[in-house]
C-alpha cells in the first residue's frame, strides 16, 4: 500500500513539473487554457461548439481532446472551423500534462487567444492531474441527478468554474438546481456557476463573457 501511494506521488510529482513548463508557456504566449471536465455525454463537446461559433471571430481558438478511442470530437471542433488536436488515452481515465505537452508539440496552434482542453469523460482521475491550466471547469448536466457534487466533491471543489448544462431538460426531470448551487456554494464559495444549454442558447453569452474577461485580466487588461 506504501509503495503504490509512493507511486503516485511520483507520478503526480512528474506531472506537475511538466504542468509548469507548459504554463509558462502559456503565460509567455498570453494564452487562456480551459480544462474542461465532466461525466461522459454532459455536454463538454457541444458547450465547445457553442464557444466557437461565439467567439471564433473575435479570438483565435484551438482546441485538445481527450478521449480513450476515436476521433470524433475534433472532428466536430474542426468542422467548425478551428484547430483541435485529438490525444488518444487508449483507456486511461484522464488527460496528462506530457501528453499536453506532446500535443503541442506536434499540432499547429500558432498564438491561441484561448486554448480549450477537454479531458477524457468522468468526474474522479482527471482532478489530480494539473495540465498547466489556468482554470479547470466542471460541467454537470441536469440529467445526471442533483446529488452529484457532494458525491464527488473533489472536482467541485477544485474547479474554478462549475456550468450546469442542458437547462433546456430542466421540466422534464427532478433536478433540484437550487439544491446544486448550494451545495457547490459549501465545497467552492469563490467559484463561478453558470447555468447553460448549448441547445436553448441560454446562458452562452454569460459563459462567453467569462472566458473573456478570465483572458483580459490575464493579459493584465491589454486584451
Ligand atoms: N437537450 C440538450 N442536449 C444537449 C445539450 N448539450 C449537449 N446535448 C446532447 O448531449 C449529448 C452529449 O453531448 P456531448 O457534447 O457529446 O457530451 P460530452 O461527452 O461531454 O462531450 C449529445 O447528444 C448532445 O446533443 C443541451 O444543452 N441540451
Ligand atoms: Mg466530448
Amino acid at each position: 500500500m506504501a509503495q503504490t501511494v509512493d507511486a503516485r506521488q511520483k507520478v503526480l510529482a512528474a506531472n506537475e513539473a511538466a504542468a509548469q513548463e507548459l504554463r509558462g508557456s502559456f503565460a509567455a504566449a498570453g494564452t487562456l487554457v480551459v480544462n474542461l471536465i465532466s461525466s461522459p455525454g454532459s455536454g463538454k463537446t457541444t458547450l465547445l461548439e457553442a464557444s466557437t461559433r461565439a467567439l471564433r471571430a473575435r479570438y483565435r481558438l484551438g482546441c485538445i481532446e481527450g478521449d480513450i478511442a476515436t476521433e470524433r470530437d475534433a472532428d466536430r471542433l474542426r468542422a467548425l472551423g478551428i484547430p483541435a488536436h485529438q490525444i488518444l488515452t487508449g483507456g486511461a481515465c484522464h488527460l496528462d500534462a506530457r501528453q499536453v505537452r506532446g500535443a503541442l508539440e506536434q499540432a499547429l496552434f500558432p498564438g491561441l487567444d484561448i486554448l480549450f482542453i477537454e479531458n477524457v469523460g468522468n468526474l474522479i482521475c482527471p482532478t489530480s492531474y494539473d495540465l498547466g491550466e489556468d482554470f479547470k471547469v466542471v460541467l454537470l448536466s441536469v440529467t445526471e441527478g442533483d446529488d452529484k457534487p457532494f458525491k464527488y466533491p473533489a472536482i467541485f471543489a477544485r474547479a474554478a468554474v462549475s456550468v450546469i448544462t442542458k437547462s433546456d431538460l430542466l421540466p422534464y426531470t427532478s433536478f433540484d438546481l437550487e439544491a446544486v448551487r448550494q451545495q457547490v456554494a459549501t465545497l467552492n464559495p469563490d467559484g463561478a456557476f453558470l447555468v447553460t444549454s448549448a441547445r436553448s442558447g441560454a446562458g452562452i453569452d454569460t459563459w462567453c463573457r467569462l472566458l473573456e474577461a478570465r483572458l483580459a485580466a490575464k493579459r493584465g487588461g491589454r486584451a
